[in-house]
């Protein structure tokens, strides 16, 4: 499979932009004119732009833009974040890489990031579904000095940064949905994972996972999240760079983040609350041990959702999957 892909690219940087006809790609390949289209329905789904003309062949008209060190840091206007980055095409998950890294001392900030990930991890186990070259899957290593009982509130921080960074780089308005999930038109672009090192209740570091949904088209969903996930091209109808939509969320992150070491949650609480679709609707929320039929009320001060049950009774939610 994958020395077919890499043959198929290898035929188009020798065509260099010219056209190549699916004959010529099937022979230098080995394969038949069937198999040589199938791989090239697979590029234009990475990102490729391909342009295929009748009688001529195809040609490469642009490549997927990649997320690399140098196209991140080229241009960023972040002090701290993103100053250490490190990048890999594939990995299992990027959260693993930084759990690893922050282990062995890794300065705060720093940032892992990947193309691809074949373990994307969610909350509880769940899958990340992350293909090659159309999202964001990131990972960012804090190291901040608060009791490890707040480390929620920095999942609600970075929850607000993403929306500011999609809100600079895109013409969208997306809303948060408690406690990590990032919805435009009612589908899930982005997922929040929020992992801990701690020892007794010190804080050795928070790795802060972000997935989203960037460009991919409609359709390039696996079925099961076909109903539930959207992508920003699929939102815009336009590519968005990777590259710079990064830069955008590192910088808002880090002024919230200063804000937050500063002023503490509230004024975060404020900028969450102004984003959040739950906030007064009819929603359940599922926990590990019950399901809760009610009103979202608000969140309190330690980032914990207050839902008011049918019955009256307020319930603090700590973690749930709630659906509108
Ligand atoms: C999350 O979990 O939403 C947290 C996702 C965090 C992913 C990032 S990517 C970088 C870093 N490295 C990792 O390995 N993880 C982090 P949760 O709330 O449990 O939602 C998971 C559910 O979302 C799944 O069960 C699916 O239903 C759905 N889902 C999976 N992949 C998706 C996608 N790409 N877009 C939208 N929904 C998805």
């Amino acid at each position: 499979q994958s020395d077919i892909r890499t043959k198929l690219i290898e035929a188009f940087s020798k065509a260099d932009g010219n056209f190549i006809s699916g004959q010529e790609i099937a022979e230098y390949i080995g394969c038949s004119r069937t198999a040589v289209w199938k791989h090239i329905e697979e590029l234009r789904s990475e990102g490729y732009i391909l342009e295929a003309v009748r009688k001529k062949g195809y040609r490469i008209v642009t490549k997927p833009e990649k997320v690399t060190a140098n196209e991140i840091q080229l241009g960023l206007a972040a002090e701290v974040f993103g100053k250490a980055i490190h990048y890999e095409e594939t990995v299992d998950s990027t959260q693993k890489i930084a759990h690893r890294l922050a282990g062995s001392g890794a300065p705060e900030g720093t940032l892992v990031v990947a193309e691809e990930q074949s373990f994307g991890k969610g909350r509880l186990s769940r899958n990340w579904y992350s293909p090659k070259y159309t999202g964001i899957w990131m990972s960012l290593i804090l190291r901040p000095n608060i009791p490890f009982q707040q480390a929620p509130q920095l999942t609600l921080l970075a929850a607000v940064a993403v929306v500011q960074g999609i809100e600079e780089a895109t013409e969208l308005m997306p809303g948060i949905k408690w406690p990590n999930d990032i919805l435009i038109n009612g589908k899930k672009v982005t997922g929040i994972l929020t992992e801990l090192q701690a020892e007794a209740d010190r804080i050795h570091s928070v790795i802060i996972g972000i997935g989203i949904n960037v460009n991919q088209k409609n359709g390039d969903f696996p079925e099961d999240l076909l109903e539930k996930a959207s992508s920003l091209f699929i939102e815009t109808g336009h590519q968005v760079s990777r590259a710079k939509l990064i830069q955008h969320i590192l910088v808002k992150m880090e002024i919230l983040y200063k804000l937050y070491l500063e002023q503490g949650f509230a004024p975060i609480k404020v900028l969450w609350e102004s984003y959040a679709v739950s906030l007064g609707k009819e929603i359940k929320a599922s926990t590990l041990t019950e399901t809760i039929h009610g009103t979202a009320l608000g969140i309190t001060e330690e980032g914990v959702l207050l839902v008011e049950g049918h019955d009256g009774q307020i319930h603090n939610i700590y973690s749930a999957d709630i659906e509108l």
